[in-house]
């Protein structure tokens, strides 16, 4: 065992010397380019306090969606987060939202309850409908697609008055966790270039750790809202099953899929997670959700686990995110007075093959029928080859997917056993947690790895799997920088429909750890940006 661990810190720290020394040979000694400071001090608030300012007049929607312009043409060029805009579009509507307001008569429809988001700019995942936008997920074969209709949640978010700037960046077919494809490139973490963003909400976290966003659309099926919001700093929420409508993505998202797959917000200040939910959620879901119940954070249960459980095929706990967790404990009961009990699920050491194993009984189309567009199937085989010799438009890690696709069916004993235990330990969680019981839980296994590092850990996904396949609501919380600037982050995670707990929490965290902080492009060049602002 002691062996097993040490010569996986080896390896470990051999990767990170590898691709450090890559990223060296690639971008010289010269001083990494980093991302401007923020300047505008309107890029520092809330959607919420935006919203009441808009509407009081104290500010103009067309001032914050020119700022949030400004910033993304600022930073996009070297992260590479949006990758289709709509400027145009989104000053006309700002403009006609302040006149409306301007002239006091404001429909019913645009009243403060019905449009609380009124004149505040959103980002939204490229998976999505948007209308006039591209509809591809990252496929060569669907780059001409253009929607003609918003995804519902898309119009939800439309008709509480969001101005849609455009759309991010995602893996392709939003199955891989750093976000990059053959249509739009490759994105970088506004934190460190050389590092990933996260995928497959990818762009949409780096553009809102940028502060280019404020508030975004993402969708999750195995931690693709709450990976990206941990690699880039910001928060986000997994909603429970059967609240946020998930159609209107690509691909699509099939009943069957329905319970893993969650569409949420992602935003930079935890005050706007409530709000955006309530929207997303709309006249679907909402009522499943308690959100205007009363939340005393002392009288919760809290649990905290993941720093002392080794995940199979997954990398051992950061040092420094078990430290961090380690303050989230002492910060819990300190200032709310409770004590956080350590939880050990062994169960959970099969998460991998368990999500594995449930994603295999509710796929109803092949992954290798959906990259070839649902026209002739993909070979995964004969585009590895190709892609040996850079021919393939597929990536690298669809191509391994398609692989190993089906692998699960081939032993459906197998499958069975694993399904087994995760009923199981379905049951075991959730009768611990109960109505009033909250877990914090790792985000990810690593701080934001370097580009291409994800195809040496591709199980590293298994602490954020882990609360799709068991069906529960899961916010990521920033928690601060590392030592190298790279953010830190947890999940804090309730029992099914309990999603109003994990945003309380989320809150309560943002004022202990400062929340989102803004990128100031430190990483291995900390000197260099002392020197450059005296
Ligand atoms: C996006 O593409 C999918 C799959 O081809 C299709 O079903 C969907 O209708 C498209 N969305 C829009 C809004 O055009
Ligand atoms: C780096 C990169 O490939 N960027 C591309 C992102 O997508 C837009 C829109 O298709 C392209 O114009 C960029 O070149």
């Amino acid at each position: 065992m002691e062996v097993k661990i040490l010569f996986q810190s080896l390896l470990n720290s051999l990767v990170t010397f590898v691709f450090g020394f890559m990223s060296f040979i690639i971008n010289g000694d010269r001083p990494l380019a980093k991302i401007p400071p923020v300047r505008n001090p309107l890029l520092l608030e809330s959607a919420s306090s935006l919203a009441k300012k808009i509407r009081s007049r104290k500010l103009k929607s067309l001032t914050i969606v020119e700022a949030y312009i400004d910033r993304i043409k600022e930073v996009n060029g070297l992260l590479n987060a949006m990758v289709s805009y709509r400027f145009s579009e989104a000053r006309d509507e700002a403009q006609q939202i302040d006149e409306m307001l301007d002239s006091g008569q404001v429909p019913e429809r645009y009243s403060e309850k019905n449009a609380p988001f009124l004149g505040v700019p959103l980002t939204v995942k490229e998976a999505f409908s948007v209308i006039d936008q591209p509809n591809t997920s990252g496929l060569i074969n669907r780059k001409d697609i253009v929607c003609d209709r918003d995804a519902p949640v898309v119009d939800n978010l439309r008709r509480s008055g969001c101005i849609i700037l455009g759309v991010t960046n995602v893996s392709e077919l939003c199955m891989w966790y750093e976000s990059a494809n053959f249509v739009y490139g490759r994105s970088n973490n506004p934190y460190d270039i050389r590092r990933i963003v996260g995928g497959s909400s990818g762009g949409e976290g780096c553009i809102l750790g940028a502060a280019g966003s404020v508030i975004g659309i993402g969708s999750d099926i195995g931690g693709s809202i709450r990976m990206p919001a941990f690699f880039n700093g910001v928060f986000g929420h997994k909603p429970s099953p059967g609240v946020v409508l998930n159609s209107g993505q690509f691909p699509p998202a099939s009943k069957e899929r329905s319970c893993m797959l969650g569409t949420g917000p992602m935003c930079r200040f935890a005050v706007d997670l409530d709000p955006m939910l309530r929207v997303m959620a709309g006249s679907y879901g909402l009522s499943k959700l308690r959100l205007d119940a009363p939340v005393d954070l002392r009288n919760l249960r809290f649990f905290s686990m993941g720093d002392d459980v080794r995940l199979n095929m997954a990398s051992a706990l950061d040092p420094e995110l078990v430290e961090a967790q380690a303050q989230v404990r002492t910060y819990l009961q300190t200032k709310l007075g409770v004590t956080v009990q350590r939880l050990q699920l062994y169960r959970l050491k099969y998460t991998v093959d368990m999500w594995f194993s449930m994603m295999s009984t509710i796929d109803t189309e092949s992954f290798t029928h959906m990259l070839g567009n649902n026209g002739p199937r993909v070979y995964p085989l004969w585009e590895l080859l190709k892609r040996t010799v850079g021919l393939s438009s597929h990536t690298l890690p669809a191509i391994m997917l398609g692989l190993i696709e089906g692998l699960d069916k081939l032993i459906p004993e197998r499958t069975q056993r694993l399904l087994a235990k995760l009923g199981k330990l379905r049951e075991e969680l959730e009768n611990i947690l109960g109505d009033d019981g909250v877990l914090i839980y790792p985000s990810h296994p690593k701080l934001a790895p370097f580009h291409n590092a994800p195809l040496l850990y591709p199980c590293n996904f298994a602490p954020t799997a882990t609360f799709n396949m068991l069906s529960l609501p899961a916010t990521q919380v920033p928690l601060g920088l590392s030592a190298q600037g790279l953010p830190l982050g947890i999940q804090v995670v309730a029992n099914r429909y309990n999603d109003h707990l994990t945003l309380a929490v989320a809150r309560e965290l943002e004022k202990g750890f400062g929340g989102w902080a803004a990128p100031i492009g430190m990483g291995m060049y900390h000197e260099a940006i002392e020197h450059d602002t005296t």
